[in-house]
């Protein structure tokens, strides 16, 4: 019997998709959008209906497995659980409980998931892992500079007259955007697309910009120069709401417009009309993540701001610096489930900085390593490191759904289930504000378990047990307590599938900035108690036209992320193993270099190997390959990036990376 349900997509992605599902006979045989969610309107992507092939895939972990003298056998989950609880006791009795790290990302939305930190922090408290591979930088300098990063309503987009679109490819990434653009430009909102990558997102401009990747940053200082020159800043916005204006003004006059042409390869003409742009508003401007992540990735985003709020487009409808959306998450009561209050001790490594961490410290040195949510082997930058450091570490237990990279590397896999195998309430801290449901539809294949099933029998196992003593819905309870207080009961949003969070839909239209001072602030005051200089200047990435690198790797190299494919999760699954080098048709010719033909690139971290690809109007000095391909469907790009930080919020650089190419030698 056929039986249509309402589910949610729990990948990390912007738009948190609502879903309808057909359950055929235990069996989920169709993933749909559910036309009834105000804001993905029953559209949903590729990777969305693919979750039906991740759970139902033959090659679905779905026993736990042992490695034995490099092999895998299934063991029973008694003795898979027995064996590493004994292991934990141990480590934490000789080293310490900070000998464990818990590595993890944020592959699955779901609000239960945050369990696995409950676990390590009734434990004693482990190495845990901060900073972020994905929007670290833009973060952090929106909290500088807003005190918050919050994003309008998609729909406010409607209220724009013109929208710029820097540095987020929202026809892969942010579909429900991209749906948005196209019927803006039908309304006549004029589209302004900045990007080194001539993208689909591109194609849909009225103005396409290719500028220097990592050099946003001086193209937004161009752009309000010439704004102040024709005086058309927002003068009354700057006088009554915002902070250290007049000395940002000053640091910026220093540099000439001639010096920010030749570096951002924008010429002066398109500067004006972008300040034409701004200034004739309401400009919405839609920043992607991409484009902070480099050693420069926090000053570019404040810089950005500062056009955003200097044009007098912050607080109105149909304007905003659109980042994140972090008033999502903040909504609920996550510390609830974490319980860091039962945390002993603990250690930090940055997620960047981990393999060098793995290796390096002795104070206690790592033991023992568990992986949830993530597959550091392929996602993780410098991964010929990242393989070293796993490889190095005594017992690795991966929980997951597939032989991934770092599974591969595993002592012990445990099988986890997938979305419509568990219940859990999905949100994102990204685009939108509504929480969605997510029932549990089927039976788990084989013997696999839900993540939180796994800490709880550990957790039996090492005495604590009382800790993980609730129901799903008494620890979905924990998590809503402050929204429940606001009608946004758990049984409201069960019932209704899908529950708008009471957010503002124009962040900041009080003018009642989050910042110490309360204003917006051009110079930050969060920074200089922080014993920074809070100071507002363009910073250079590390790998740039002006850096030593660059006679010897003399091409920007991006990873942007791949659009069949939420990361690593679906190369397998569509049978995609041909590594794409994206590059610029300069390059091509450079290099004589035809549409097909094996290159190589490489530089001092690493190669890889693949087919060429001529891309038209893109940066001339820009190649790309797609990030998330596991090592043996052809090998992550992440063996080329950089292990380095961003200047704020402990960001990754992947995309501040120099390499060269070669035609591959026969
Ligand atoms: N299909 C698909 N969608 C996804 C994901 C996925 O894996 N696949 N992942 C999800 C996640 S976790 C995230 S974080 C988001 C990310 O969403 P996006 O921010 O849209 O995606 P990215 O690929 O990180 O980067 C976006 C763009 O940044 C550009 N870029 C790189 N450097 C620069 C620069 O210096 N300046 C400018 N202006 N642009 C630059 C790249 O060319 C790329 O087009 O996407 C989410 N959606
Ligand atoms: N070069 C380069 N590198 C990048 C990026 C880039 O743009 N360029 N982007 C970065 C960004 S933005 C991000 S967000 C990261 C993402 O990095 P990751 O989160 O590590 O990447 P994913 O491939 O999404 O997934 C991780 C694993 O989680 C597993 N998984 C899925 N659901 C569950 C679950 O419910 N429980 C458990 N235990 N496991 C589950 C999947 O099977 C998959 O193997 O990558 C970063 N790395
Ligand atoms: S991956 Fe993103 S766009 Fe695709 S279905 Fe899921 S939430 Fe929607
Ligand atoms: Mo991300």
């Amino acid at each position: 019997m056929e039986k249509k349900d309402i589910s949610a997509c729990p990948l990390n992605c912007w738009d948190t998709c609502g879903f309808t599902v057909t359950v055929e006979n235990d069996t989920v045989v169709k993933v749909a959008g559910n036309k009834q969610h105000p804001v993905t309107k029953g559209h949903i992507c590729n990777r969305g209906r693919m979750l039906e092939a991740r759970t139902n895939a033959p090659s679905r972990i779905t026993k736990p497995l042992k490695k034995n003298n490099g092999d895998f056998v299934e063991i029973s989950w008694d003795q898979a659980l027995d064996e590493i609880a004994e292991k934990l006791l141990f480590t934490k009795n000789r080293y310490g409980s900070t000998a464990v790290l818990h590595s993890h990302d944020y592959s699955n939305n779901g609000l239960l998931k945050n369990l696995d930190h409950r676990f390590f922090n009734c434990y004693g408290g482990v190495t845990e892992v901060v900073g972020s591979l994905c929007w670290g930088a833009g973060i952090e300098a929106q909290i500088r500079d807003f005190g918050n990063s919050a994003a309008h309503a998609p729909e406010d987009i409607f209220n724009s007259k013109n929208t710029v679109i820097w540095g987020r490819n929202a026809a892969s990434t942010n579909i429900h955007l991209y749906a948005n653009l196209i019927e803006a430009k039908k309304r006549g909102i004029h589209v302004t697309v900045i990007d080194p990558l001539y993208h689909q997102t591109a194609k849909l401009a009225d103005v396409y910009i290719a500028v220097r990747p990592g050099m946003d940053g001086l193209l937004a200082i161009g752009v309000i120069k010439q704004l102040k020159k024709m005086n058309l800043v927002d003068e009354e916005f700057i006088r009554n709401h915002t902070y250290g204006y007049n000395e940002f003004m000053a640091y910026i006059d220093e540099i000439e417009l001639s010096e920010i042409v030749s570096q951002t390869s924008v010429s002066e003409e398109t500067i004006n009309l972008l300040a034409s742009h701004y200034s004739s508003g309401p400009t919405s401007t839609y920043l992607g993540l991409g484009m902070q992540r480099y050693a420069n990735g926090g000053s570019m985003i404040r810089l950005i701001d500062a056009l955003v709020a200097i044009s007098g487009n912050v607080g109105i409808k149909g304007g905003g610096a659109n980042y994140g959306h972090l008033p999502v998450g903040q909504s609920f009561d996550v510390s609830n489930l974490t319980l860091s209050n039962r945390r002993f001790q603990n250690r930090v490594f940055t997620r960047m900085n981990q393999a060098e961490k793995i290796l390096s410290e002795q104070d206690p040195p790592i033991k023992m390593a568990f992986v949830t949510r993530g597959n550091p082997l392929t996602q993780l930058p410098d991964t010929n490191r990242v393989e070293e450091a796993f490889t190095s570490i005594e017992t690795l237990v991966v929980i997951d759904q597939f032989m991934t990279d770092t599974a591969e590397l595993a002592d012990y896999i445990l099988p986890c289930t997938t979305v419509f195998e568990e219940e859990d309430i999905y949100y994102a801290s990204m685009y939108h504000s509504y929480v969605n449901y997510g029932p549990r539809l089927v039976t788990p294949k084989g013997e696999a378990r839900a993540d939180h099933w796994i800490w709880t029998e550990l957790a039996n196992r090492l005495g604590f047990g009382e800790d993980f003593a609730f129901s799903d819905d008494e620890f979905l309870k924990m998590g809503l307590q402050s929204l429940e207080k606001q009608g946004i009961t758990l049984e409201k949003i069960k019932a209704e599938g899908f529950v708008k969070l009471p957010i503002q839909d124009v962040p900041w239209s009080d003018y009642q900035f989050k910042t110490p001072s309360g204003k917006y602030e051009f110079s930050s005051t969060k920074a200089l108690k922080d014993g920074e200089s809070g100071k507002l200047t363009f910073q250079y990435p590390l790998e740039s036209i002006n850096s030593p690198k660059q006679t010897k790797f003399p091409y920007h190299l991006l990873s942007k992320h791949p659009s069949r494919s939420n990361h690593s999760q679906n190369y397998h699954l569509i049978n995609d193993s041909k590594v794409v080098v994206e590059v610029s048709e300069k390059i091509a010719k450079e290099k004589c270099l035809s549409e097909g033909e094996e290159v190589t690139i490489w530089n001092d971290r690493g190669s890889i190997t693949g087919s060429a690809k001529i891309m038209k109007n893109s940066h001339d000095d820009t190649i790309n390959i797609d990030e998330g391909r596991w090592k043996k469907l052809g090998g992550s790009v992440n063996v080329l990036t950089s292990s380095g930080e961003s200047d704020i919020g402990q960001g990754g650089i992947q995309y501040d990376c120099l390499v060269n190419i070669r035609k591959k030698q026969a």
